[in-house]
């Protein structure tokens, strides 16, 4: 069931909300000092987001400090390449590796919904102990961002090879993204039916790509995967997140049938206002690295956003991932800000 007076919600189908919820991309991790005392009960990153109760625990966490209106289940756009077979291991300091996919044909999604049964178990147990007007996000990587990982094997700073392999091997990437398109559709419905009352797409390499190739890559496989999430579970509203995409974020928001879409500081707030916020609800945007500095500049640029934002569909969060050098008295700050200091 999702429940129609939560105010993220509420917001996120254009309805009026007291105040804009809030919500903050990684508000889980190394910046609290509890998520930090329950990582090192885990060697292995993915041990971790397999183990249900210390997923809840984590997605928890941030939810009882600060109260903001939704939780983001505690996991990783990588667990879909590992249910797919792959070799996924996260390096302390360097990021994710795998073995780069070499064949498509050694993927296998047959046992895709009980390897990632954890997660599935790790929303529900989630579920039962948030508070009544919390909201629970679900999330996949979007196919382009989970196939640079696949291909590249590990992160890059513009995957200028995976982009080359694209071009070089279009059958390649024509089946390895009808394998991907497949399997996050899946993840995200049972995400829902384990009580996920929203799906974020985040689609974090989009940034990377020209026009055309934004077309092919994000929009179009994007567009797919909304279409078969709602035919499933046509109440859910699905923010996509093609980071770092400028203007090209417009297209997206209007033909890839999302409810929202999160954005970052490639685009002005006012032509977000003008342009984008019209067509569908918008998310975003305080700078990471704002909230990690000087509290005054970070609640001034706020007051800014919400000023601009706040009076139409919108939901008010970073535009990129909370980062470990935060001061946990930074976000009290800013959630003390939105939820009376407007
Ligand atoms: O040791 C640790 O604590 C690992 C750090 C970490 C964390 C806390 C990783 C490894 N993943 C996560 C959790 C995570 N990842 C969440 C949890 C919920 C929350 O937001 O609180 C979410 C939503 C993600 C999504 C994710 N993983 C994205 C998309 C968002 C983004 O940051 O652009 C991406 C690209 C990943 C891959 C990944 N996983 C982890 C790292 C360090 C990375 C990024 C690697 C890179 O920079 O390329």
């Amino acid at each position: 069931m999702i429940s129609e007076e939560k105010r993220l919600i509420r917001a996120l189908r254009g309805k009026p909300v007291d105040r804009p919820p809030f919500w903050f991309m990684r508000q889980a991790g190394r910046y609290l000092p509890e998520y930090r005392e329950l990582r090192a009960k885990f060697p292995k990153f993915l041990d971790f987001c397999y183990t249900p109760d210390a997923a809840a625990e984590a997605t928890l966490q941030p939810i009882r400090r600060y109260g903001m209106d939704a939780a983001i289940i505690f996991s990783d756009i990588l667990v879909i390449p590992h249910a797919l077979g792959m070799d996924v291991g996260f390096n302390p300091g360097h990021g994710p590796s795998m073995t780069p996919l070499a064949d498509v044909a050694m993927l296998d999604a047959s046992g895709m919904k009980t390897f990632l049964s954890p997660v599935y178990e790790a929303l529900r147990k989630t579920k039962a102990a948030l508070p009544e007007e919390t909201a629970l996000i679900g999330f996949c990587g979007a196919p382009w961002t989970l196939a640079c990982y696949m291909a590249q094997g590990q992160s890059s700073n513009d995957f200028a090879a995976v982009k080359e392999k694209a071009k070089r091997d279009p059958a390649f990437f024509a089946d390895l993204f009808s394998v991907l398109e497949d399997a996050v559709a899946k993840h995200a419905i049972a995400q829902v039916e384990a009580g996920a009352e929203v799906i974020q797409l985040f689609d974090s390499w989009a940034g990377v790509l020209n026009e055309a190739e934004f077309e092919t890559l994000v929009a179009a496989p994007t567009r797919r995967i909304v279409a078969a999430i709602k035919k499933a579970q046509p109440q859910v509203p699905i923010i996509g997140f093609p980071r770092q995409s400028g203007s090209k974020i417009l297209g997206y928001a209007k033909h890839t049938g999302v409810d929202a879409v999160s954005f970052d500081d490639s685009v002005p707030l006012a032509w977000v206002r003008e342009q984008l916020q019209p067509v569908v609800a918008v998310q975003g945007n305080l700078g990471n690295a704002l909230l990690a500095g000087e509290r005054s500049a970070l609640l001034a640029e706020a007051a800014q956003i919400v000023r601009e934002l706040g009076d139409k569909a919108f939901v008010f969060n970073l535009g990129h991932g909370i980062l470990p050098t935060t001061p946990p008295e930074n976000v009290q700050a800013l959630c003390e800000f939105l939820k009376h200091g407007q």
